[in-house]
């Protein structure tokens, strides 16, 4: 008992040990980027699962200015400068329509603020690299949808973000990711892990790989589609969770979309589908009583009729055929990628349990099962 209190205490040690020395990290970095004022204060911020989030606020005469700091994972971004300069050229091209439409480019997307040397990227002495964009002020961020008409709206909002980039030139992209949402190659990637298994996890996930197994063959319906000039290749937003919209707080309207980092040439349906995945659910993403989960009817129809308000014009009827289908793909998948994680020893995925990535794979089973009991419900037709 006393030894497992000694333990404890070390590790809470190392972990704020390892908190500090982020912050310094990021204080640091801080003063490399051009912003007005002089610094206030440097607070973690945010529940994403890759790149480090900093609110980072400095003090001008009597006013405070915010700002978020972000040290990318170049573990997980390979190419930081490439997609640094994806999130430059789409963010220029839609502030330009944001503003032609009349609105606020500074608060309808992401605006950077430059480094020192004039680069949009700073890269430290310890080989982070960093970068800034102003703080969108008054602003909610949801975790979960807390009506129908939330989540109706951040459909509106990638829709619109879909439709705004169609002619946005696709070919001046870079894969920030190769293969992200290539779902076939995903499985596959699972079962080196299982066949490695270097934890000696296989043994507490074999349901759920029994789960996966029964349905591989239907991983690379929307890959085949897609090849076969079926599915259109189109400007996608590739992460399209719920907390990646930000709402305005007065009206609770949605505002602005946010996390551009795996913006990257893609199909519309696993937009739609991975923000069903992450908000039609009626648990959150890690919840651990499996009964919680299901799929919401109400917010699926809520975000579908969003979603095509503002993008249902440039989508093909093969897509529209597709959209439920990508909703299930998108759910599979990221099953598969957090049971991967689990079984490689969570070196992806931010954790913050033992067994996170296990209770998050669990979630995205229950959700497929759910999906498949309702699934007439879910054609686009029956809405
Ligand atoms: P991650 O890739 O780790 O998910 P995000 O870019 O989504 O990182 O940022 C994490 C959180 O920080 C968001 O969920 C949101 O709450 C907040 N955030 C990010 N950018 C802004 C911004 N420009 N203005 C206000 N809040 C922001
Ligand atoms: C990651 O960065 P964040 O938390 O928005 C991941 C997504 C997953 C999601 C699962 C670059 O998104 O692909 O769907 O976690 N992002 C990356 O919550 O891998
Ligand atoms: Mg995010």
């Amino acid at each position: 008992m006393e030894q497992d209190m000694k333990k404890k205490d070390i590790k809470d040690k190392n972990a704020a040990k390892k908190s500090s020395e982020k912050i310094s990290a990021a204080m640091e970095a801080a003063r490399r980027f051009q912003v007005r004022g002089s610094f206030y204060s440097m607070t973690p911020y945010g529940n994403g699962h890759i790149n480090d989030t900093y609110l980072f606020q400095t003090k001008e005469n009597e006013k405070i200015h915010s700002y978020i700091l972000q040290r990318i994972n170049h573990h997980v971004f390979k190419d930081p400068e490439g997609l640094m300069e994806n999130i430059r050229l789409v963010t220029a091209f839609l502030r330009r329509k944001i503003r032609e439409n009349g609105d606020d480019p500074e608060r309808e997307t992401l605006t950077l603020i430059p480094a020192d040397s004039g680069r949009i990227l700073y890269q430290d002495p310890g080989d982070s690299f960093w970068r800034c964009y102003l703080f969108i002020e008054n602003t909610l961020c949801l975790e979960q949808a807390n009506s129908p008409e939330d989540f109706r709206e951040s459909g509106r909002a990638f829709g619109a973000f879909q439709q705004m980039l169609n002619d946005f030139p696709a070919s001046t992209l870079s894969q920030s990711i190769p293969d992200f949402h290539n779902t076939p190659l995903r499985y596959q990637r699972l079962l080196d892990a299982v066949k490695k298994d270097p934890l000696h996890r296989v043994r507490k996930a074999e349901s759920e790989l029994a789960f996966l197994e029964a349905r591989a063959r239907q991983l690379d319906s929307a890959a085949r589609l897609s090849a076969d000039g079926r599915l259109p290749l189109r400007v996608t937003h590739n992460d399209t969770k719920l907390n990646n919209v930000l709402f305005d707080a007065a009206s609770r309207k949605s505002l602005c979309v946010i996390d551009l980092d795996t913006i990257m040439p893609g199909l519309s349906i696993y937009d739609f589908g991975d923000a069903i995945r992450f908000g039609a659910n009626t648990a959150l993403e890690d919840e651990t009583d499996l009964s919680k989960v299901s799929l919401s009817l109400p917010l699926y129809r809520a975000f579908s009729q969003g979603f095509l308000e503002k993008a249902g014009t440039i989508l093909t009827d093969e897509e529209l055929y597709m959209l439920p289908m990508g909703a299930k793909l998108m759910t599979l998948e990221c099953g598969i990628r957090f049971l991967t994680d689990y079984l490689e020893g969570d070196v992806y995925f931010k954790i913050q349990r033992p067994d996170h990535n296990l209770d998050r794979t669990r979630v995205q089973l229950a959700l497929i099962k759910d999906m498949e009991e309702k699934w007439d419900a879910m054609t686009i037709r029956s809405l």
